[in-house]
């Protein structure tokens, strides 16, 4: 039989992995990758309003699957999707960005062609590309074989995104050699480690764990990327060692779980009692590298010091002064697991509790009515996408119910993120709904998606926040400034006018119309969107102080 062409090779070993979608936008130079997506059974193409959304909406895939795959054609489509392949490198999401570009002949003879600057140069872009993945390569028919099992290799490893160029010419041409037939995501070694490394990080760190009086657990989302959560359960089973997690982590446990403390956010933290307890802890084991970050930590107030905590990275553990390298964070926690004993919990939390539910029937929508049902329609498979801006950090803040997935965008923060990246994880969470969560304003920058949405028909809930405004922009500057007002847009007629069928829509203005679209939804099985209306009243503006504390402008006393 006769060699696949290169194009269909990638996709081919792309799909080997188990992804089964391509985000993308067709384009000229890219015809031979689509024309291979559309050849290979085991992959459908998942047509994006543009490549930004598509990029979103593979990020979206990748975190619930473990990789996605993004297909743009040169320069135009692939500059496009930057932003959001830099939020993959930002957020560890491997991504295989697979670009579409003229034919080595053309490039050979620098000829004048769309796309280009009409410069005859055709390393333009390339690099700007590069520079959002942590691997790259132009294939070839001669090196496509190793080339891509290099690139596979470098993307999961690192758990960020991989950009591969697929010349016109060479797309079409079979490729040289044997070729390889991967294995699943779920069976592939990500990390390889010194086992003698591991051992002495893993003696260390227990070790450290057994001299400590009150030690807690930080685990971080890193170990999701991985495909981790289950033995973090594991680890956190077997030693019944408390552990919080900050805002950037949530999803990562079940949060009525016995060890749960709370969300942990410095002086923001939920309950506020969380953060004495974290802070009083006199040694915390970070797994997988928590991101001290401005949201991330009710803006620096958290107090850890660096004395205190053990690091357990994806390439090395480091405890006090020791430092052990070339370990994996599956492997340490393997190795952990298996010399795990049971620490006497000392630590007595006021466990989270679900929201009050506040407001009858009649009250105009707000966030205080609005969230704790949110919280109650929930159900165990759902996957809660939070977009950037205020219900950020009121989700961040609410206790899931067991069983339910979350993901947010906070270290990038672009938005527009939670609208596509919400079809993409609708397209791979098989278990339940993927509900999101989206301000009006960051709506308005992505909202051709759901065209998309409406001729793909995921299990999706969408609710937009309608207070007419950059709400959260308004509390950091001041109310008020033509800028952060919003156009106005009857969202619920979107779905309609954008050739959705059977999906309900609803506009609520009051508790009542809320508590009645939600029960439809939750009997239903048909995709979901819902305007809400929020007072912009809400927005109020934050103290001077807190504004400093976010952006320190103020010249410090000496
Ligand atoms: C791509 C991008 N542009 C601008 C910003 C700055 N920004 C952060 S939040 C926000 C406003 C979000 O407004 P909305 O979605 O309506 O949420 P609200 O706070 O009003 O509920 C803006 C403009 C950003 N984070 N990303
Ligand atoms: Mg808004």
């Amino acid at each position: 039989m006769a060699n696949p062409s290169v194009a269909l090779y990638l996709a081919q070993r792309l799909s080997d992995l188990g992804i089964d979608r391509v985000f993308g936008v067709p384009g000229d130079y890219a015809f031979s990758f689509d024309d291979a997506v559309e050849e290979c059974t085991s992959l459908k193409w998942v047509a994006c309003a543009n490549e930004l959304n598509a990029s979103y909406a593979a990020d979206g895939y990748a975190r619930r699957f473990g990789a996605a795959i993004l297909s743009t054609t040169y320069g135009v489509g692939e500059l496009s999707a930057l932003n959001g392949m830099m939020g993959c490198y930002t957020e560890r999401v491997p991504v295989f960005h697979v670009v579409g570009a003229p034919s080595r002949r053309i490039t050979h003879q620098k000829l004048i062609t769309h796309h280009t600057h009409g410069d005859g140069v055709f390393g333009n872009f390339e690099h700007l590309s590069q520079s959002a993945s942590c691997v790259s390569a132009v294939l070839t028919p001669a090196n496509a074989i190793s080339e891509i099992e290099r690139v596979i290799h470098e993307a999961l490893k690192n758990a960020r995104p991989a950009y591969i160029v697929v010349p016109m010419d060479s797309g079409k041409i079979p490729v040289i050699g044997t070729p390889i037939k991967g294995a699943p995501i779920a069976k592939i070694q990500r990390q390889i480690a010194v086992p003698s490394e591991v051992e002495a990080a893993a003696d260390g760190i227990m070790g450290a764990l057994k001299a400590a009086k009150n030690p807690l657990v930080l685990p971080s989302m890193l170990l999701q990327r991985y495909g981790l959560k289950e033995k973090l359960a594991d680890f956190l089973n077997a030693t019944n060692l408390p552990f919080a997690l900050t805002p950037m982590d949530k999803g990562l446990v079940n949060e009525n779980h016995s060890g749960f403390v709370g969300m942990y956010k410095g002086g923001s933290s939920t309950p506020p009692s969380t953060q004495d307890i974290v802070e009083s802890a006199d040694l915390i084991l970070d797994l997988g590298g928590v991101v001290f970050e401005d949201l991330n930590t009710g803006l620096w107030s958290s107090n850890l010091t660096p004395e205190r905590m053990i690091k357990v990275s994806d390439t090395w553990v480091q405890v006090g002064h020791k430092v052990w390298i070339d370990t994996a964070l599956s492997e340490v926690l393997d190795a952990l697991i298996a010399k795990a004993t049971k620490f006497a919990s000392k630590v007595k939390t006021d466990q989270m509790q679900p929201l009050a539910l506040k407001g009858v029937a009649a009250d105009a929508t707000n966030s205080e009515n609005f969230y704790p049902r949110l919280q109650r329609m929930l159900r165990q498979g759902d996957v809660l996408v939070a977009e950037t801006g205020t219900c950020m950090i009121h989700l961040g803040a609410m206790q899931l119910p067991d069983g339910v997935g979350y993901e947010s965008q906070m270290l990038w923060g672009s938005i527009g993120w939670g609208t596509p990246a919400s079809l993409g994880v609708a397209m791979a969470n098989k278990e339940g709904r993927t509900v999101l969560v989206t301000g009006d304003g960051s709506h308005q920058l992505t909202y051709n998606e759901i065209g998309v949405m409406g001729r793909y028909n995921p299990n999706l809930v969408i609710f937009v926040l309608n207070n007419g405004i950059y709400g959260i922009e308004d509390v950091l500057s001041e109310m008020g400034h033509e800028y952060d007002d919003l156009a106005q847009v009857d969202y619920h007629k979107v779905p309609e006018a954008m050739g959705c069928k059977n999906w309900i829509t609803a506009k609520v203005t009051t508790v009542g119309e809320l508590e009645a679209v939600m029960s439809r939804i939750n009997q239903a099985n048909s995709p979901a969107y819902v305007e809400v209306m929020i007072p912009a009243a809400e927005s109020a503006p934050k103290s001077e102080d807190i504004k400093d504390r976010a952006y320190k402008l103020r010249t410090p006393a000496a």
